[in-house]
Formats: structure tokens, sequence, C-alpha cells
């Protein structure tokens, strides 16, 4: 999959995508990355990148030449298909399902706004997505970049083994993860839950089933909401539900 990057800090891209799972998959060339610096597509003696906001205000907002020229280079050396995807509190929630869409895609060219946001004729001429991580505000768009990239580049085939990859699991699918334990069995008084070192799998399987279940009511009943769960399923919640009250 052919990654790209649309950011006035290029470095700091560069550096987040050499480490854990998405550095590996480069370096093994399951993906490839390219960022673009707006600034390198400037024709004024100051690279001017920004401008002030017509009808006034604070701050700073990002031109159009710059980075329609960024991505246009970009889109050259892209495959075609890859999409122009906006990282912006405005947009539509980035969830597993967008990943999951995304990472069916032969590539992607991700831009990152900085100061205020960039000029709405860049949105309306060359962004095809506009996506949010969430209701927060970054400073950039390129942690949110990264973030879209890393939730991508993980779901790609090979490019977690078979340890690392997470939702072997048809069954958590949707639900928030079970507790996790490592040795030592003790900590200040507090123990590993019994189950998990009785060596029965499908006593294990049932109980960490059951604690994603019980989780995700207790956390974010908006996902079970989604989910509609068979009776046995409610019996499973029920049963946590019990012992959480004793
Ligand atoms: C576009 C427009 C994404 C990008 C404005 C980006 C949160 C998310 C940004 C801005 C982002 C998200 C600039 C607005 C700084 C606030 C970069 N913040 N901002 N939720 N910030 O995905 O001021």
């Amino acid at each position: 999959m052919h990654m790209s990057v649309v950011s006035l800090f290029p470095e700091m891209v560069q550096t987040i995508a050499e480490f854990g799972v998405v550095g590996r998959a480069r370096r093994r060339e399951l993906v490839s990355l390219e960022i673009e610096n707006p600034r390198d597509h400037t024709d004024d003696a100051h690279n001017t990148v920004d401008d002030r906001p017509y009808g006034g205000g604070p701050g700073m907002v990002m031109k159009v030449a710059p980075l329609a020229a960024s991505i246009d280079a970009l889109k050259s050396r892209l495959p075609t298909g890859s999409p122009v995807i906006y990282l912006s509190p405005q947009g539509k929630v980035f969830d597993q399902d967008v990943a999951n869409r995304l990472a069916g895609l032969p590539g992607m060219i991700l831009v990152a706004g900085r100061y205020e946001g960039v000029d709405e004729r860049l949105i309306e001429s060359h962004v095809d997505e506009e996506l949010s991580l969430g209701d927060f505000v970054l400073s950039g768009g390129e942690i949110a970049a990264m973030a879209v990239i890393d939730a991508v580049v993980r779901l790609l085939p090979g490019v977690l083994g078979d340890d690392e990859s997470a939702t072997q699991d048809s069954f958590m699918e949707g639900l928030l993860d079970c507790p996790h334990y490592t040795r030592p069995e003790e900590i200040e008084g507090v123990a590993v839950p019994e189950v998990l070192l009785s060596g029965d799998h499908k006593a294990i399987a049932r109980w960490r089933y059951q604690q994603a279940l019980g989780r995700s009511f207790e956390r974010r009943p908006d996902l079970l909401e989604k989910l509609e769960l068979t009776d046995e399923q409610q019996q499973l919640l029920d049963e946590y539900l019990k012992e959480q009250r004793q």
C-alpha cells in the first residue's frame, strides 16, 4: 500500500513512521510512505504557506496553491484510486469500519492541517474525504494522519505476525478487550483471576468473552447497542453483572 502525507513538519511524520509495526512494514516493503512539504511548492521569497483569514479574526489559514501543488505531485506518483483524505475536527468519525475500508485501497494521500486549517476551496477542489479521530482538538493534523496510517497498516496482509493479530477472534469484534495479566501471579495482594491459571482453555475463552461483554456494557453501552445480543450473550452478561454486584 502506498501511503503519503502532506505536512509542514515532514520530520515529525518520518520519525513516527520509523517505529513499531508501521516501521517494520515499511522496511519489509509492505507499505511505502512519501511525505510532501507544501513549503517546497511555493514561489515567493518567503516560502509563504499561510495567510490572514478573510473576515478578520485571530490565526492564519493555509493557502490553496502550495497544498494543491503538493497533492498534485503525490497524485502523479501514487496508484489511481488513492483518495485524498483531510484530517480535521469537522470530519466524519474515523473508526475500525473506516480503517477496514481504507485497508482495501491501493494508497491514500493524507493532508495534515496546521494553523486554523486550510482554505475551504482546497477541500472542495482536492479532498475526497474529511475524517476526524473524535471530538477533540490537536495543534496539527500530523498525529491524526499517523493514527490513520497505524490503524490501516496493521490490517494489511502479512503486517502482523500470528502472535500479534488481536482479532483472530471474530467473537470479540466490536467489543472492548478483556483484561490481560502477566507474571508475577500476585502483586501487593492482588492475584491474577484463578481461571487464567486453570489451564482450562474453554473456561478461559468463556471468561475473556464475558469480561469483554461486561466491560463493553459498563464503559461503552453504544458498542453493545450496535451488536444485538443473543440469549447466550445476554446470559453471560447477566452473570457478569451479578458477580460485579457481590
Ligand atoms: C484541520 C483543521 C484533526 C486540521 C483545523 C486535526 C483534531 C483532529 C487541524 C485544525 C486537528 C481530529 C488546527 C483546529 C489547530 C484547532 C489540526 N485536531 N486545527 N479530531 N488539528 O481528528 O487548531
